[in-house]
């Protein structure tokens, strides 16, 4: 029996992006290849981290001293420093916003380049105890004509970013990758330190049969929603209920979505009046990855992808996933409307 060979025609990431780059014709001065190599870079020492965390419980609070009694570091913080060290000395971008920092990061000129890098270095990061999975989502808008790279150059709205991506820390680090042109996913092998081509050119069905909220937060929703998921739970016309997946890391729930189909919301309620999750470094990425894998993302009444920040930290509903799922949510909020 001829034992199955090695494959020897092994697609990496940054030589997939480099293909797709000529492929496309964009001005590839390889910029954007450096720059996601850095990327890349930070995924795998995250991944590491995260693993070893697992193994030896370093996930304690920051402040506490671990195993090798050094200084312990939160795993988001140990995650927020790479990302910002490695994005920084790559020489390729120009302004940084991170979850975990409250101002914007300006790279001083001697290290400026012409792409801005928005990102939650790890989230979820509160699941990580129960051994969920987590990630680190991040987009990047190139700077504007004439730019030095100031904070205007990220409150654009997130049609205006050339890529978006996710990195997921579970039994393997999974990053799903967009430049503009489709979405791609890739495994990291350990072995050869490189993230794999392995699921080229994801496309998310047209329906799904899965649906993920928070359904504790129902006493709070607003009207449109409440129709909606009961339309779903409660079907007409003998059709069979959906099914319930929430785990509550929105890179897992995500992924899930992108892969099987089906609709992901976080909405604004009576408790949140904009929803929980960030818009800058969460939704845009997210919406991103889905309007590019061929489904939608909304708040309900506007495709979040239109919407233009007003601060780097600010919060949106999101609704995302199969197109024919998120316009039937659409339909709700307009059928409500019309009822006010
Ligand atoms: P809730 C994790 O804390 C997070 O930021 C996202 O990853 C996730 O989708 C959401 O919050 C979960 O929020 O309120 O359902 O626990």
């Amino acid at each position: 029996v001829q034992e199955e060979l090695p494959s020897t025609d092994i697609i990496t990431l940054t030589r997939h992006v480099l293909m797709d780059q000529f492929r496309i014709g964009a001005a590839a001065t390889g910029d954007l290849t450096l720059l996601l190599n850095a990327i890349q870079m930070t995924s795998k020492f995250i991944a590491t981290n995260v693993r070893k965390a697992r193994l030896i419980n370093l996930v304690g609070l920051a402040g506490e001293t671990n195993v090798q009694g050094e200084e312990q570091k939160k795993l988001d913080v140990l995650s927020n420093d790479i990302m910002i060290n490695s994005l920084r000395a790559s020489g390729k971008t120009a302004v940084l916003v991170s979850e975990e920092l409250e101002e914007a990061v300006i790279i001083e000129d001697k290290h400026k380049g012409k792409y801005c890098v928005v990102f939650d270095p790890l989230d979820g990061s509160s699941n990580i105890d129960a051994g969920v999975n987590i990630g680190t989502i991040f987009g990047i808008y190139q700077i504007q004509p004439g730019s030095k790279g100031t904070i205007s150059d990220v409150l654009r709205p997130g049609s205006e970013m050339v890529a978006a991506g996710y990195t997921m820390y579970g039994s393997s680090a999974n990053l799903v990758l967009s430049t503009g042109d489709g979405v791609n996913g890739y495994t990291l092998d350990a072995a050869l330190g490189e993230f794999i081509l392995t699921h080229p050119n994801i496309r998310i069905p047209s329906r799904g049969k899965i649906y993920s909220f928070n359904e504790g937060n129902s006493v709070y929703y607003h009207k449109p929603v409440i129709n909606y998921l009961n339309s779903i739970k409660y079907p007409a016309n003998g059709k069979s209920p959906y099914s319930a997946r929430y785990i509550g890391s929105m890179v897992a729930d995500v992924h899930r979505t992108l892969l099987y189909g089906g609709i992901f919301g976080y909405p604004d309620d009576k408790k949140s009046k904009k929803g929980k999750l960030r818009l800058l470094y969460e939704a845009f990425p997210m919406s991103y990855l889905t309007e590019q894998a061929g489904g939608l993302a909304t708040t309900g009444r506007q495709r979040v992808l239109d919407i233009v920040p007003t601060n780097i930290h600010e919060r949106c509903p999101i609704f995302l996933g199969s197109k024919d799922d998120v316009n039937d949510l659409i339909k709700a909020y307009q059928d409500a409307d019309k009822e006010e």
